[in-house]
């Protein structure tokens, strides 16, 4: 215990946390904030913390063969740990870019064996999650966590639900505990952070568990428009949840993606009107591809105006959308109209339309009433609508489809506000049904290879999910 109130008086002179009023990341502030990467400027201290952490793992019985800390705060101290207990580490790498042509994990790795991962500060259990995860890929067990800081915002209840159980050195209430002992924080500063806890659960399990049916099933579920019955059906035949958005501007490079890629793919999701040489012909080639392959076409056009220009639009100009594509997406902005519009051109000739419910952009104002007029509008046009473009399941209704892109292996996101989830979150814990990929694949050193590798991580994440919820008979 006396060893515990050293550090935290430590941790608190060098300003690794402080009070006052800090906005996060997810835009909530916050009246305490951590900041323990400047450690590394205090060799003492950060040998102490490595210290209090091995300890932690040593009398929590934790078995393990190998440490891997999360980068990359916990990288140093992972690498203390290991070198005085002559312990064999793995590096997770954290770019997300070219990983066709880089290794995930470095070190030795040996499926089978027990990796014990290491964290700074836990608040929703992410950044674990998603390194146990590359870790899992891997072949690796992960079983359990330590960290220094438990915020108590949830993280230790996800983690628990998807198997690793996380020890923590301090809790943020034993921290605060320890400071106002000392002296060093006032009571009200402690009651403003007992607040903040208790308000910024992040994760909470969920009461009721979504319920979902397979694929199959689906298919053939109540109400079930054709083209989303024939999407379940490629989908379970094919073992893929995995839509490619081939976001390239040569028509050529599209047709070859089609190609290569149809097998590992239930759906090829376009932006024509980014290509700089379209022809009906490149229409038609990929009609051919859809067929050989067996996927959909998903003409990703986004439409958003009155009822009587997205017709135009749909039927007409040089792309000519509703001649190849199974599938266009709508903002509902606009009102019904845009529905209603599009069903007139698409409705005789069997097509499917998905309502863009959420976005992944950051800062985007489709959230709360805006999503949920979506679904409205969705139920109102059932014998058009064959689901959402959505971060996560926004119906329970099996036969609605839910896509949801801006996704890679590691969450993230790039310089213009796209924000990436992984496949397992938006599957299994966001409870969607397919991952929209685009740069993940397209920038790999091999796409081919790449796609695979989403296609099963999807498919895994989906089996994971079917095996977590109660299945619908
Ligand atoms: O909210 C959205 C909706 C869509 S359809 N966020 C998106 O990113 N998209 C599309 O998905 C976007 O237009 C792009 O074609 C693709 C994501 O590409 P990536 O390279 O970021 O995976």
């Amino acid at each position: 215990m006396e060893s515990l109130r050293n550090l935290a008086e430590r941790l608190h002179d060098v300003q690794a946390l402080k009070f006052g009023s800090y906005v996060l990341k997810s835009g909530v502030t916050s009246p305490v904030y951590f900041d323990l990467r400047m450690i590394v400027s205090h060799p003492s201290l950060l040998n102490q913390v490595a210290d209090v952490l091995y300890q932690r793992a040593h009398n929590g019985r934790v078995s393990f063969d190998a440490v891997c800390g999360v980068p990359y705060t916990a990288l140093p101290i992972a690498t203390i740990i290991c070198s005085q207990h002559q312990l064999p580490m793995l590096i997770r790498r954290k770019e997300a870019k070219d990983y066709g042509t880089k290794r995930q994990v470095e070190g030795t790795i040996t499926p089978g064996e027990t990796c014990l991962i290491i964290e700074d500060v836990v608040t929703s259990g992410s950044s674990i999650l998603e390194t146990a995860e590359v870790l899992q890929r891997e072949g690796l067990r992960v079983t359990d966590a330590i960290v220094l800081v438990d915020r108590e915002q949830g993280g230790k209840e996800r983690l628990a639900q998807c198997g690793i159980q996380l020890h923590s050195v301090f809790t943020l209430s034993q921290l605060m505990d320890i400071l106002r002992s000392v002296g060093a924080v006032g009571s009200e500063t402690v009651s403003n952070v007992e607040q903040f806890i208790q308000e910024n659960q992040v994760w909470a399990p969920a009461p009721d568990p979504i319920p979902i049916s397979d694929f199959p099933q689906r298919a053939h579920a109540p109400g079930v428009h054709p083209v989303a019955s024939r999407l379940f059906d490629i989908m379970a035949r094919k073992e893929t949840n995995l839509c490619l958005s081939a976001d390239v501007t040569d028509a050529f490079e599209l047709l070859q993606l089609a190609a290569d890629l149809g097998p590992s793919i239930c759906m090829l999701k376009t932006h024509i009107d980014i290509l700089r040489d379209f022809t009906p012909k490149v229409a038609s080639e990929l009609r051919v591809l859809a067929e050989q392959h067996q996927f959909l076409l998903f003409e990703d056009r986004k439409f958003a105006d009155i009822g009587t220009t997205v017709k135009h639009q749909y039927e007409g100009g040089i792309y000519r959308i509703s001649s190849w594509s199974d599938v266009v997406n709508a903002h509902v902005v606009p009102g019904p109209g845009v529905v209603k519009g599009l069903q007139q051109v698409g409705g005789p000739l069997n097509r499917g339309c998905l309502l863009i419910a959420e976005m992944s952009s950051e800062g985007t104002l489709a959230t709360g009433d805006y999503t949920k007029a979506a679904v409205q509008m969705a139920e109102q046009h059932r014998d058009f609508v064959i689901g959402f473009i959505s971060g996560r399941r926004v119906v329970k209704d099996p036969a609605m489809v839910h896509l949801t892109p801006g996704v890679q292996i590691q969450a993230g996101g790039d310089d213009l506000g796209q924000q990436y989830q992984t496949p397992y979150e938006v599957i299994v814990n966001k409870g969607s049904d397919i991952i929209i990929v685009g740069r993940g694949i397209l920038s790999a050193a091999n796409r081919l290879e790449a796609a695979e590798m989403y296609r099963k991580a999807g498919w895994e994440a989906y089996l994971t999910a079917m095996g977590n919820v109660k299945v619908e008979k």
